[in-house]
């Protein structure tokens, strides 16, 4: 059945009001604060998650060495004072499984269990207009009625899996990444060949190897990554973080991409080399994302970032014994930053190990999977007993794309996104009334420490539902000009920058078919809150409301 028809039914069946004010689709921190908020605010809200748990992205990405690469401290909620003080991390990146407690800790704690239904994967959604509701129909035949449908189904939740020839013929296990079996996968004494060098790849490849008999990489574009210098966090810490925090959380909000750190005001261009390099050592040496702030233009002006991709290319070479495969491992088809910086524990040095091998696909492309591994174009066999797909994600699209959604007036989301996503705030579209996207495209997303930007929509979205509700309104619809001046701003400060260059899931480039446009909004999680709040606080510009 599509949309249309199970709206049909459901306007057949002549039902009254909507059973709920708010269904939220997700699971991941951005449907639990949100559940938490709406009901808060009085709304009747229900969750539902494909899982069997919270958690999301944590709760899928099981494999080994899987982390997060924005500081624990700052990859939390905000909200709550008194859950900051409750939940300790143990490290300064935290691993899967600790984010995972993190989440079931968030669930219980605020009574959230109780409004998701787990095991559910939405399928279809309907707005009604005659009846100002949507009707969602799950995978498993489950209808529900709503005044509000929210997506919060995450950025990197669809895999991608790239049509690789012969695939099917092998007769190893294959993994993916974002679908790690949950009882964990036993390596000791296997060939293991991983396909991809993406953060997954880079995460998992240095733990993998140290179970594995043999670890072949099979490596179309190398990336960019910096060490995380990963470290147990101790009482210092925590008295250091609670001394300076609310000065931290507030200044994050105002940041770029929502992460408190030293941003240099400075071009890479106007000091020395000798500057430079002292400046890229400290940032090296300090570990993560925020080699990336090193100079205010690394993103924007070409020399500026070649300096430091130069930095990260000198380095790879003095970690990776072998100059060929240093050589292989050095990315330079495109800017540093404009794929996701990856951040690493030992990924470079774990080349230097006997029984690990990088297949530089460039050289030689992989021409099929066979039965028992991997066949390259150049006739070369690679032996092996298990596939790790570390292929990515059909990212900010995938999992909304994923469901049948229409307008109840002959248009579906598909077919208005068929050239690339077009939101009003990365928030609304146009056409489709009473939907809501969280850290959708056209929103700092992804670009940002997610936490930050989560707690931001959520709260928006609150907001919005409260004032609605006061002013007793039925709903609020994006109206097409606002949609269309929002969708050209994202585009053009995109192009301004350096990330159109890269092959990047940002632009789509890794899902074949997909229309490649720069899919986050770069303006800065800052700049951005002040849009939002301006919108809102001018009477909700750009949007129509619906009468009741
Ligand atoms: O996926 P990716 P990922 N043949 O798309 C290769 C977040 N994340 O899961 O670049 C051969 O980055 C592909 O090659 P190419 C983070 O935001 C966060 O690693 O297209 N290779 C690439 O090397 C990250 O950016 C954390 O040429 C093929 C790889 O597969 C995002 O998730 C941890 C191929 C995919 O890399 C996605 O990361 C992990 C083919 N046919 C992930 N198809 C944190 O730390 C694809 N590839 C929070």
């Amino acid at each position: 059945m599509v949309a249309q028809e199970m709206a049909e039914q459901e306007i057949e069946a002549g039902r009254g009001e909507a059973a709920l004010d708010a269904l939220i689709i997700g699971a991941g921190f951005s449907g639990l604060y949100l559940i938490h908020l709406l009901r808060g605010a009085g709304f009747r809200v229900l969750a539902l998650e494909a899982g069997a748990d919270v958690g999301g992205t944590w709760y899928w990405n099981r494999y080994p060495g899987a982390c997060c690469d924005v500081e624990s401290l700052q990859y939390s909620f905000s909200f709550s004072p008194e859950l900051e003080r409750d939940w300790r991390w143990q490290e300064r990146y935290a691993a899967q499984p600790e984010i995972l407690a993190y989440a079931r800790f968030v669930a219980q704690r605020f009574d959230l269990y109780r409004d998701i239904l787990f095991n559910r994967r939405l399928a279809r959604a309907a707005f009604i207009p005659e009846r100002k509701l949507w009707a969602a129909e799950t995978e498993e035949g489950e209808r529900f009625t709503a005044r509000f449908l929210i997506m919060a189904s995450g950025c990197l939740s669809l895999p991608n899996l790239p049509a690789l020839p012969g695939l099917e013929d092998f007769a190893g296990r294959v993994f993916h990444t974002g679908r790690w079996p949950h009882q964990g996968v036993e390596f000791r004494g296997r060939r293991v060949g991983v396909i991809g060098t993406g953060s997954s790849a880079i995460q998992s490849i240095p733990v993998i190897a140290r179970e594995a008999a043999s670890v072949s990489v099979f490596q179309r574009t190398p990336n960019y990554s910096v060490p995380a210098h990963n470290r147990p966090l101790g009482e210092e810490d925590y008295a250091a973080w609670f001394a300076a925090r609310d000065h931290i959380r507030a200044a994050a909000k105002a940041t770029r991409n929502g992460i408190y750190c030293e941003f240099a005001t400075d071009s890479a261009l106007e000091v020395d080399e000798g500057e430079r390099q002292r400046r890229y050592e400290a940032r090296w040496a300090a570990g993560g994302l925020p080699f990336m702030a090193a100079f205010r233009d690394l993103l924007l002006d070409e020399r500026a970032n070649e300096t430091a991709a130069e930095f990260v290319r000198d380095k790879i070479r003095s970690l990776v014994r072998d100059p060929e495969t240093a050589q292989a491992l050095a990315p330079r088809f495109y800017p540093i930053g404009t794929k996701r910086l990856c951040v690493d524990t030992g990924y470079y040095e774990t080349y230097n190990l006997p029984h690990v091998r990088l297949y530089d696909l460039r050289r030689r492309p992989l021409a099929r999977i066979a039965k028992k591994g991997v066949m390259l174009g150049d006739g070369t066999f690679v032996p092996l007993d298990d596939l790790v797909l570390a292929t990515g994600f059909d990212a900010m699209t995938g999992a909304i794309m994923a469901v049948d959604i229409t307008n109840g007036r002959g248009l579906s989301l598909r077919e208005h996104w068929r050239d690339g996503p077009r939101t009003y705030l990365g928030l609304t579209v146009a056409g489709f009334p009473n939907l809501f996207l969280v850290t959708g495209p056209g929103s700092p997303s992804v670009l940002s420490n997610m936490m930050v930007s989560i707690e931001q929509h959520a709260e928006w979205i609150r907001d919005c539902l409260v004032a609605l509700r006061r002013g007793g309104a039925a709903g609020i619809e994006a109206t097409a000009e606002a949609e269309e001046g929002w969708t050209s701003h994202v585009a053009e400060v995109g192009v301004r920058t350096l990330y159109p260059r890269a092959n990047s899931w940002y632009m789509g480039a890794n899902v074949e078919g997909k229309p490649r446009l720069f899919m986050p909004y770069i303006g800065g999680v800052g700049v951005y809150r002040e849009i939002c709040d301006a919108v809102a606080r001018e009477a909700y510009r750009g949007f129509d409301r619906l009468a009741s």
